[in-house]
């Protein structure tokens, strides 16, 4: 696909029309959702409990001692949450799968009532003209994984290309598009070096072992998904744009140079080139020897790849700080400090910047060109929910933080970028992780007592967008 875009639309023989953006023919609109985030049923049709049952479960982890047993119970209303997308005019909706659904104990039998279910979801989608993205692994690790030593161990990774067989296996007839891991920087920092997310490990050495062991996962999942045919296939990160502070500062440059290394390179080297940066070699070496890159292993992570997803909330601004301690979730950070955000900032506290989102895209296609990309989530935490007077839910902060953001892909296409589709995050209102329940990122409002969906201010504005394939020029908040 050519990524034409147009600034101008204009009515033909009507009055001068408003100046909007239109993007490229083809260019495909989405929504996207995690299984453990919105599912529930987590002890259904043999469903095994994964890391995240486990870490919720603990005490202190998880807001208020929410978890994922009910969510969103989309495992028994996906008929309903699929007519939701048809309303909104989704041609594709990014969902994963919950791994110990479909292999309860991680490497051992499958589980056929576990696919069943995505057979079902995979049938309805498609049956209403809405293309299925699948992600293999959104953070749901098996606990029987885990007991094994999850991801700081090889098995884990050739577990993952198993799983992802069995799983393409049944869906592969109808589903096109495959994508293996979402944010391996989450997965290994969060869950392996800070803790926070599951499994709520601390130690530097598991993370940078489970760096390893999710990109060769990929990479195994990769070879199998194209021995076996699949013809679409990506993995999702959500690489950061980090600037120095002082862009003049060669001592920010040089903290900047190591926060993009571990939050970006460290993935996108391997990946893209098939061999980790010297500069990150040398990095982990300071707290691990590196026995566990194996020969031939950066060549296995190098398989090919169809389109790169990226996810994109905030930008990352470093300096450096002598004295500073290190950053739980980036080993070996210390003497660099990360800027509080300035400015807007979402309910989560996370700063709103759309140039970050362009200016990441740029860097992506001139570092590692050749690839499409997709915006595979973008979005925001607001705690809006339905005015009782009018039943309406009047989220404008989402709808100017999507507007920008999208206005800022346009702009990375009109300088030549090759980005093929944006997904927001999310469909619906769900489970934020540490966050638990409340943090609603969905473009459509849940009820957790009832179950009820309202969509939001923002889905009917997304809808308008999707119709006409772009932003028109009124501000978006008018109206
Ligand atoms: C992410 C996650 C989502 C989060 C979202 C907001 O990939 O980070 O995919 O599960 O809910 O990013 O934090």
């Amino acid at each position: 696909m050519t990524a034409t875009v147009t600034s101008e639309t204009a009515e033909p023989g009507g009055a001068p029309q408003s100046s909007g953006l239109t993007f490229p023919d083809g260019f495909v609109w989405g929504a996207a959702t995690a299984s453990y985030q919105i599912e529930g049923a987590a002890r259904e049709d043999g469903r095994g409990p994964s890391i995240w049952d486990t870490f919720s479960r603990t005490p202190g982890k998880v807001f208020a001692g929410h978890t994922g047993d009910v969510a969103c119970d989309h495992y028994h209303r996906y008929r309903d949450d699929v007519a939701l997308m048809v309303e909104l005019g989704l041609a594709s909706y990014r969902f994963s799968i919950s791994w110990p659904r479909v292999r309860p104990d991680g490497a051992g039998p499958v589980n056929h009532r576990g696919l069943d279910f995505y057979d079902r979801l995979t049938d309805e989608l498609i049956g209403n003209g809405i293309d299925p993205v699948v992600t293999l692994y959104h953070w749901d690790l098996p606990q029987t994984l885990q007991d094994r030593g999850g991801w700081t161990v090889r098995e884990t990774a050739e577990a993952f290309a198993e799983y992802a067989q069995s799983v393409y296996a049944r869906l592969g007839d109808r589903v096109r598009t495959w994508t293996t891991l979402n944010e391996p920087w989450c997965s290994a920092y969060l869950g392996y070096a800070s803790g926070v997310h599951a499994p709520g490990i601390q130690d530097p050495v598991s993370a940078f072992k489970a760096v390893h062991h999710l990109l060769l996962g990929h990479g195994l999942a990769a070879r199998a998904l194209r021995d076996a045919g699949a013809q679409t296939i990506g993995i999702t990160l959500n690489p950061s744009s980090v600037l120095p502070l002082d862009q003049e500062s060669a001592a920010d440059q040089d903290a900047a140079r190591i926060i993009d290394g571990l939050q970006n390179r460290i993935f996108l080297d391997p990946l893209f080139h098939g061999r980790y940066p010297a500069d990150m070699l040398e990095h982990m070496a300071r707290f691990t020897d590196l026995a566990h890159i194996r020969e031939g292993d950066e060549a296995i992570i190098n398989a090919p790849i169809d389109v790169l997803g990226v996810n994109f909330y905030t930008p990352t601004y470093v300096s450096a700080k002598p004295g500073q301690a290190a950053a739980l979730d980036n080993p070996g950070s210390e003497g660099i400090a990360f800027r509080k955000p300035v400015g807007p900032v979402t309910d989560i506290g996370w700063q709103i910047e759309p140039a970050g989102l362009t200016r990441l895209l740029e860097r992506l296609h001139k570092d590692y060109p050749g690839t499409p990309m997709m915006i595979t989530e973008n979005g925001a935490a607001y705690p809006e929910g339905p005015d009782p007077a009018t039943g309406r839910v009047p989220d404008t902060a989402r709808i100017e933080y999507l507007d920008g953001h999208l206005r800022a892909c346009h702009d990375a296409i009109s300088r030549g970028v090759d980005l093929r589709g944006y997904f927001v995050w999310s469909l619906l209102d769900n489970f934020e992780w540490a966050e638990g329940y409340a943090k609603r990122f969905g473009v459509v409002h849940v009820d957790y007592t009832t179950q009820e969906r309202v969509p939001k201010d923002s889905a009917l504005w997304y809808r308008d967008v999707i119709r006409r394939n772009g932003l028109d020029d009124r501000s978006p908040t008018e109206g």
